[in-house]
C-alpha cells in the first residue's frame, strides 16, 4: 500500500536529545538507543470507520518519536499497518449493506488525508493485512511444526505456554486477561482451547466471508496478531526499538505479538519497548468505533478548523494522559495558534534558542509535549509583552514547533 507524503522537518541548531520513554513491559523510563537505524512499528486503523481524535491523538504521540529521532540525526524505519480484514470491518460491511474492500479502501484513504492534513510523517512502509497473507501463513505453518500452535475444528490456535515469557508485556493477573481477551476480540469461552487465553492464529473459511488459499492451513483469514508480527518481523526483525499503540492494545493485542513472535525464532525480546498512549474519551466514555461516540478529524476540517489547532489540542494532552475532548480544548488551541503566529510574524524577537533547548529537553523526557508548549507559551508572552531584539529568532522558533511538533506557523 502506498502511505502518505511526508511535510518538511526543518533541521535545527544545536544538538537534539536521546529519547527517554516509558515502557509497560517494565513499567519504568527507558532510554532508547537505536543505533544509527531506528526501528519502529506502530499499529494502524482498522478502516471501517473514519479518523476520529484518540486515534490522532496515538499517532501524534509515535509522529513525536520520529521528530525527536530526526533531531538527533538518526534515520528511521517506521512501520504501519492497516488492518483490512477482521470482524468489524465485514461487520461494517454487511450492517450498510457495502463491499468489504471498498469500505476499507475509502476509509484508508481519508485517514491518509487526515494524516496528511496533521503533518504526521509517514511510515516507510505500510502494510495491509491482506498483502500481508502469503507471509503470514508460512509462520502459522512454523508455529504447527514447532507445537506452539494447534488445530481446533480447522482454527489454528497459538499456545501462550509456548512462551516462557508470555505476560511480559503487560503484567497483568490471568483474570484480568480473561476479562480483557473477551472484551478485546478474544474467545476464552470456547470449548476445547488448551488455554482459554490462547488467541486464533488462522480462521478457517466462514459461510460468506473472504477467505484466502492457507497452503497446510486450509482456506481462511490471518488472526489479528499475526498480521502485525508478520509484517513487523518482514520489515524490522526481532529486537526492534519501539512497538507502539493505544493503551488497549497492551493486551491482549502486544502480548499475543510478542509471545506469537518469540515462540517463531526462539529470540528476546521481540521490541526492546513497548510504548501505550492514553484513551481519549468524549462524553465520559473512551471514543470507539463500537460506542460511536465520536469526534472524526474530516469532520472538523470540513467545519474549517485549522490542522494546526487540531494538532495543538493533541499536544496540550501528555500522551499517556487519558483525556476527555471537549469545545473548550479546541478553543484553547485555536487561541494558541493565535498567539504563537502573531509572536513569530515580525522580524526580530526575545533569544530564542532556550526555547530550542526547553522543547528538545521536554520532548526527550517522555514525549512531554505539555512542556514543550509551555516553552513556547512563555517565548510567545514576552514577545507580546515586551518584544526582543534578536535577529531571526521567530523563525527559529517555527522552525523548531515544525520540526518538532508538526504544526506549520
Ligand atoms: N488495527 C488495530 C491495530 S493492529 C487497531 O487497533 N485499530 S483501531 O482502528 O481500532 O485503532 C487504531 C489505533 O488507535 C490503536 O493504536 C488504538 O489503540 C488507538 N485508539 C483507538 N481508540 C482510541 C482512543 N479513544 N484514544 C486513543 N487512542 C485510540
Ligand atoms: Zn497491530
Amino acid at each position: 500500500m502506498h502511505a502518505w507524503p511526508a511535510s518538511d522537518v526543518p533541521a535545527l541548531p544545536g544538538k537534539g536529545r536521546d529519547l527517554r520513554i516509558h515502557d509497560t513491559a517494565t513499567g519504568g523510563r527507558v532510554t532508547v538507543d537505536p543505533g544509527p537505524v531506528a526501528r519502529i512499528y506502530v499499529c494502524g486503523i482498522t478502516p471501517y470507520d473514519a479518523t476520529h481524535l484518540g486515534h490522532a491523538a496515538t499517532y501524534n504521540a509515535f509522529d513525536l518519536v520520529q521528530r525527536v529521532w530526526l533531531d538527533t540525526k538518526r534515520q528511521i524505519q517506521y512501520v504501519q499497518n492497516v488492518t483490512d480484514i477482521d470482524d468489524p470491518l465485514l461487520e461494517r460491511a454487511a450492517r450498510d449493506g457495502e463491499d468489504w474492500t471498498g469500505l476499507a479502501e475509502r476509509e484508508t484513504a481519508l485517514f491518509r488525508e487526515d494524516m496528511t492534513a496533521l503533518r504526521m510523517l509517514p511510515p516507510q512502509h505500510y502494510i495491509g493485512a491482506v498483502e500481508a497473507i502469503p507471509g503470514i501463513v508460512p509462520l502459522v505453518e512454523r508455529l504447527c511444526d514447532s507445537g506452539a500452535a494447534y488445530v481446533l475444528e480447522g482454527d489454528v490456535y497459538f499456545s501462550v505456554e509456548a512462551d516462557p515469557h508470555f505476560g511480559e508485556v503487560s503484567g497483568l493477573d490471568t483474570e484480568a486477561m480473561r476479562l480483557l481477551s473477551a472484551e478485546r476480540g478474544g474467545d476464552p469461552e470456547r470449548p476445547g482451547k488448551k488455554n482459554p487465553l490462547d488467541p486464533m492464529l488462522w480462521m478457517a473459511a466462514r459461510e460468506g466471508e473472504p477467505a484466502w488459499d492457507g497452503g497446510s492451513l486450509g482456506r481462511g483469514r490471518p488472526g489479528w496478531h499475526i498480521e502485525c508480527v508478520a509484517i513487523a518481523l518482514d520489515h524490522l526483525g526481532m529486537g526492534f526499538d519501539i512497538q507502539g499503540g493505544g493503551s488497549d492494545l497492551a493486551f491482549p493485542h502486544h502480548e499475543m505479538g510478542a509471545s506469537h513472535a518469540q515462540a517463531l525464532t526462539g529470540e528476546y525480546p521481540f521490541a526492546k519497548a513497548y510504548v501505550h498512549a492514553g484513551m481519549v474519551g468524549l462524553d465520559g466514555a473512551k471514543m470507539s468505533k463500537s460506542k460511536g461516540n465520536l469526534v472524526f478529524v474530516s469532520t472538523l476540517r470540513r467545519e474549517g478548523v485549522d490542522p494546526a489547532a487540531i494538532r495543538l489540542s493533541l499536544l496540550a494532552h501528555h500522551y499517556r494522559a487519558d483525556w476527555e475532548w471537549t469545545d473548550q480544548v479546541l478553543e484553547a488551541a485555536v487561541a494558541r495558534l493565535g498567539r504563537w503566529r502573531a509572536a513569530v510574524s515580525r522580524p526580530d524577537g526575545p533569544a530564542a534558542s532556550s526555547v530550542v533547548d526547553e522543547v528538545r529537553e521536554a520532548l526527550a523526557d517522555d514525549l512531554d509535549a505539555p512542556a514543550a508548549l509551555a516553552a513556547v507559551d512563555r517565548w510567545a508572552a514576552l514577545q507580546e509583552s515586551t518584544g526582543g531584539t534578536d535577529e531571526g529568532a521567530p523563525g527559529v522558533v517555527s522552525r523548531t514547533v515544525d520540526a518538532l511538533l508538526g504544526v506549520a506557523l
